[in-house]
């Protein structure tokens, strides 16, 4: 049997299951036999008091808020201006606003209840704001549920003496599930924008504006989005992902300002980056992304980032850019380290002042396949610059501006169509293999080291249609063979 009573100085409807009887002590609300709430006007006002200003605590206990609109407003409380703890559940009926102006997280829950079952529901839109040191506007810890209907939208605010900074606009721990329905809308100055190592699903668009701090999305769980991602942020990381997997279903597009700061910084065991074509199934950190553009404006913020070698047994990666997606990079647009790599470009991938692809720091190896555009502005930089062990670099059908050096190694290289500029092979027993249409002897073909076998380094080339170009001795040189 279930019991009610109406509270109705709160407009809050209570009752219990297991509990039955649902005590003061139940809603922490801060001095709930005082006026120190007052919702009246729909305003919860406290003042003076050192608990939180709504919470829900006990196996059994749900509270509803059955009143249009609520406002929590509050600057000096000293734990979350909302907390649920314990398998309680809390239900808004419409909009709820939340405003921690001090240091303290807006909503928790689960703060003081690792791993417990509880909820939190908001049917209509939920805005938080939080600003203090290492706060955030909702802060889900194991075990716990939101589901937001309407929109989201979770401001936290800049550097404010004396609280610092640190945190984020939201953050869902693992083991924890965020569901937003509607639209969601993050902004974050000296803090994160959305911190995910639970279950994050928002089923509309999301924009996240971040400014001075890690990320606009810190991932180590599973986050989908359902529709568009925009993510702008100066002076921290697009997205960083140490696990889990990121998932758009929609258009995503990524831009950074400030010097270091990477569009997208993926990283783990092993890593698949997909803008476009995830149809290679890897284990490890997965962000799959489609019609992607990722733009990044400051000096060393390199487009995309894949860091495969936090453990020494694998440390494997797959980059695939299609083309309906881009990377334009101010620095070097996709750079990749770890054991080995393969990368196949079918998209358009730009830098200013960097190279085009950098595999320089890959310890085994890479295989990197061209269809689209390749392009290295700065003329001593490269399109492509591979590892010191052996690398397969193919020239389909794209378009490579700027010059392809293959490093050290026993490098192969195989142009059979599109447009290439250069191939310098550096020491190693290099191959080429051009049966392009559009070789005409201008471009730069260079074996690398010299033309004496005597030191070890044997490079071949070999041509389809040599017979009908003219070449001259400083566009085709050391070939041993
Ligand atoms: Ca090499
Ligand atoms: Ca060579």
């Amino acid at each position: 049997m279930e019991k009610r009573r109406e509270f109705n100085m709160f407009n809050y409807k209570l009752f219990g299951t297991a509990a039955l009887l649902v005590a003061c002590a139940d809603l922490q609300a801060v001095e709930c036999t005082t006026t120190a709430i007052n919702m009246s006007s729909g305003t919860c006002n406290a003042s003076g008091n050192w608990y939180n200003e709504i919470h829900v605590d006990g196996t059994g206990t749900v509270v509803e808020a059955t009143s249009n609109d609520v406002t929590v407003d509050y600057s000096y409380a000293s734990n979350s201006l909302i907390a649920v703890d314990n398998n309680a559940e809390l239900k808004f009926d419409g909009n709820l606003t939340v405003d921690a102006g001090g240091p303290r997280h807006a909503i928790a829950l689960n703060y003081i209840s690792y791993g417990a079952l509880t909820k939190m529901t908001v049917s209509g839109n939920l805005t938080t704001t939080a600003d203090g040191a290492n706060v955030r506007g909702i802060y889900m810890n194991t075990g716990s549920t939101m589901e937001i209907d309407g929109d989201l939208i979770a401001n936290r605010p800049g550097y404010s003496s004396p609280y610092g900074r640190g945190g984020s606009s939201v953050q869902v721990e693992t083991g924890a599930t965020l569901i937003v329905n509607g639209k969601t809308f993050m902004t974050s100055d000296y803090a994160s924008g959305l911190r995910s190592g639970g279950n994050s699903l928002f089923k509309d668009n999301v924009d996240i504006n971040t400014k001075n701090y890690t990320a606009g999305l810190h991932n180590w769980g599973n986050v989908i989005f359902q529709k568009n991602l925009t993510i702008n942020t100066e002076n921290a990381y697009g997205i960083m992902t140490t696990n889990g997997s990121i998932e758009v279903d929609g258009v995503t597009e990524i831009t950074t300002l400030g010097s270091g700061y990477n569009g997208i910084y993926a990283t783990g065991d092993n890593v698949l980056v997909a803008l476009g074509d995830s149809s290679t199934v890897s284990p490890g950190t997965k962000v799959l992304l489609k019609n992607t553009t990722v733009t990044t404006m400051g000096l060393n913020g390199y487009g995309l980032f894949v860091h495969a070698s936090l453990n020494a047994n694998d440390k494997k990666s797959i980059i695939s850019v299609d083309g309906s997606s881009s990377i334009v990079s101010n620095a070097t647009a996709i750079y990749v380290t770890g054991d080995t790599s393969t990368i196949i470009n079918s998209g358009n991938i730009l830098s200013s002042l960097g190279n085009g692809i950098d595999v320089s720091n890959i310890v085994s190896g890479s295989i990197i396949t061209n269809n689209g555009n390749i392009t290295a502005l700065t003329p001593n930089l490269n399109a492509i610059l591979g590892s010191p062990a052996q690398d397969t670099i193919t020239n389909t059908s794209g378009t490579i501006k700027g010059q392809i050096d293959a490093s050290l190694g026993d490098d192969n290289f195989i142009w059979t169509g599109g447009l290439i500029d250069s191939f310098i092979g550096n020491d190693g027993s290099d191959t080429a293999a051009i049966t392009s249409v559009n070789y005409d002897g201008t471009q730069l073909l260079d074996g690398g080291d010299d033309v004496s076998t005597s030191d070890g380094y044997i490079d071949t080339i070999t041509f389809s249609n040599y017979s009908n170009v003219t070449t001259s001795s400083t566009k085709l040189i050391n070939w041993e063979k």
